[in-house]
């Protein structure tokens, strides 16, 4: 009893966060993936894309330590260069749901040196 208690308050928990969120009213197709899965997203993660067939509307979440990173949304020049554009956004909250776009999606942590050192992914979303 105690047990279904709590499944059903974390379900309507969940129902209550996904209503409140801005992203709710995303196609229920779509998939989230946690970047990272339990390691979140972190150093030499450019690999976790690997074997993942992602669509347009698929939602990233990237679960970090605020203080210590962020998620830039950069074009191909920018991942390449590990460089974040004035212009580029710039994720910041730890737990953060960010949906993609058709076509390629380019993701780095703009603390110095953090991209260099693998925390940067490309995505494709078909
Ligand atoms: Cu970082």
């Amino acid at each position: 009893m105690a047990h279904q208690g709590r499944c059903s308050a974390a379900i309507l928990s969940t129902i209550l966060l996904l209503c409140l969120h801005p992203l709710a009213s995303v196609s229920a197709r779509a998939a989230i993936y946690t970047v990272g899965d339990d390691s979140g997203w972190t150093f030499t993660i450019e690999d976790w894309t690997k074997g993942k067939k992602f669509k347009a509307g698929d939602i990233l979440t990237f679960n970090y330590y605020p203080t210590f990173h962020n998620v830039a949304v950069v074009d191909l020049k920018g991942y390449k260069s590990c460089s974040a554009s004035s212009t580029a956004k710039i994720y910041d909250s730890g737990k953060d749901r960010i949906k993609l776009s058709k076509g390629r999606n380019y993701f780095i942590c703009s603390f110095p040196g953090h991209c260099e050192e693998g925390m940067q992914i490309a995505v494709y979303a078909h």
